[in-house]
């Protein structure tokens, strides 16, 4: 299947066989130890958020054990995982996230 142009290329058309990819919520999960204000930096540093959406995020967490902090692509949100957990151990604090598909 393609199409014939002018000059002699021929486009292939795609196929239909292209799904939207999964997709990944990142959560952050509470613990005892680590600072409110390392948490609140993290959010604002890592996935983008204004200081008073990233206060209210760490609240959740906080309060209800568990918070989604964005929505990404698999290598989007592994990435992101993984810098904040390497970046809570060189800090010294044991905060964990993990990354869940929706
Ligand atoms: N519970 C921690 C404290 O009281 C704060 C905290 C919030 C830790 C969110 C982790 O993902 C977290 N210092």
């Amino acid at each position: 299947m393609g199409t014939k142009h002018e000059n002699s290329t021929v486009l292939e058309k795609q196929a239909q066989k292209l799904k939207p990819p999964s997709m990944y919520q990142v959560v952050l999960l509470n613990d005892d130890y680590t600072p409110m204000e390392f948490v609140v930096a993290v959010i604002q540093e890592y996935f983008s958020k204004d200081r008073e959406t990233a206060m209210q995020i760490m609240l959740k967490v906080h309060v209800e054990g568990r918070g989604v902090c964005g929505v990404y692509t698999k290598d989007v949100a592994l990435t992101k995982v993984e810098l904040v957990l390497t970046h809570a151990k060189h800090a010294g604090h044991p905060l964990q996230c993990v990354m869940e598909e929706v």
